[in-house]
Order: structure tokens, then sequence, then C-alpha cells
């Protein structure tokens, strides 16, 4: 089984609200086509959910937020997933809404619901959940990362290889010069070498990539603006990207 990412940098425009990149959804969506194993897709916020919890200044944090911002951030990530199921169906993948309250309970994963999504996964059908705001208890909220559901999804699922698909090649050594780092082992080094050069949403992703590697799972860093280097991480092909050995 194959866990894969669909970063909100590539499948929005990040710099215009509420604005889906049809067509790199759609490429990504006709090379997904091409996989012959059981696949769960996790995705990002972009310029959807990201624009209004900004708006509404809501974190990852449990706190009262606004009660409109809070409706607001889950409709925007509902029209969001919307988008990516429409496009799935469109190109014969069969997905499965899976809204991250169908297997989170107050902050914490619900381990049986989990394992369910292996096996609709498995019975032929692609699940597909997202970054979101849930509901923390004691009148809190707070947003969840699509990269945090990464993390717990891996850790109890424990696929064959999980991939983020990002809008740049990977990680960089050097930002100036763009170095691709092609392979990283070993959380510590990993980190504290490209520390310096990476983005907040990057960084993020560093730490959770290393975190899931440290299952023994490899861990893929790819362009979705290339999306045939998702179907070629998955078939061992000649790779493109970073790699997290597991
Ligand atoms: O883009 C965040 O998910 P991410 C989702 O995976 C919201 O961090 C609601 C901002």
């Amino acid at each position: 089984m194959i866990l894969i990412k669909l970063g909100g940098s590539i499948i929005t425009h990040k710099q215009k609200p509420l604005s889906p990149n049809l067509s790199v959804i759609n490429k990504i969506a006709s090379q997904l086509k091409k996989i012959r194993e059981p696949v769960i897709i996790v995705h990002g916020g972009g310029s959807f959910g990201h624009y209004w919890s900004v708006r509404y200044n809501m974190h990852t944090k449990p706190a009262k937020y606004s009660k409109k911002g809070i409706a607001i951030v889950k409709n925007s990530m509902v029209e969001l997933n919307k988008i990516i199921l429409s496009s799935f169906l469109k190109h014969d993948l069969n997905p499965y809404c899976l809204p991250p309250t169908d297997f989170m309970l107050g902050g914490k994963a619900d381990f049986k619901k989990v394992k369910e999504i292996a096996k609709i996964a498995k019975d032929g059908l692609v699940p597909i959940s997202y970054g979101d705001v849930l509901w923390y208890g004691k009148n809190k909220f707070y947003i969840l990362s699509g990269d945090k559901i990464m993390g717990i999804l891996a850790k109890i699922l424990k696929p064959r290889l999980v991939i983020f698909v990002l809008n740049v090649d990977g990680v960089y050594s050097d930002m100036k010069t763009k170095k691709l780092l092609r392979e990283i082992k070993g959380q510590k080094t990993a980190i504290s070498k490209v520390g310096m050069d990476v983005t907040g949403g990057m960084s993020r992703k560093i730490k959770e990539a290393s975190l899931i590697s440290k299952n023994g799972i490899n861990v893929f860093l790819v362009n979705g603006n290339k999306p045939e280097r998702i179907v070629n991480a998955i078939k061992g092909k000649n790779f493109e990207g970073t790699v997290f050995r597991g």
C-alpha cells in the first residue's frame, strides 16, 4: 500500500485565494491511474484552508477560535476536497471521501477506524482525507495538518512507501544553487543540514518525513509538476527527488 500527500502548494495556486490548480490535479490523477497497488491520499489546504485559517487567526493549538471562522475553514476544505474527488472520479480512480472526523477523536486517532482505511483501499477504492479544523473538546478547536495525518496513518498502517507531492523538486541543500539532496539518512543530520534554508512548510514536511522514515518506511518528496515522478518512485525507476531512507 502507498500513502500519498498532495501538498496544498501543488493542488492550489497558493498566492491566489480559493484557486485550485486544476490542470495539475488532473495530471496527477491521470498518473495515479497507472498504480497497481492500494493507494491512500491525504491533501493539504493551500489557498483554501490556509487562506481562511490566517484570516480568522486559527492555528494547530487547540483554542477557542471564532465559530464563524471554524465553519468557513471547514466549508472551504470540503470545497477543495470535492474538486479533488471530482477529478479522481473523472479519471476512474474511485475516490472514497474520508474527512478526518471519521478517524480522529478529541485530538487522537481512533486505531480501529484508521485500520479500516487500509481495508477500504485494499477493496479497490481510493480513500481521500485532508487537513481540516477539528473539535478538540471543551469548546476548543484545532487545525489538523495533512502532514500530521500522514504521520498518524503511516505509523498505524505501515505502508510500503510514503510520498509527499510538492511544488519543488525535493529538499535543496542550498537554496541559491538549488542543489537537490537526493537521499537523506537519519533524522538529526537531515534537519541540521537543511534547517537553515527551508520554509516553515517545508521544515514541517521534513520533520514528518524523517519521523515516518524512522519506522523503516522510505519517504519520497517529489515535484507534482512532473507527476510521472510519483509513478517512478512507486515503481522503483530512476527517481528524481529526495528520499528519506527508512
Ligand atoms: O495544508 C491544513 O492542512 P495542510 C488544513 O496539510 C487547513 O497543513 C484547514 C489549514
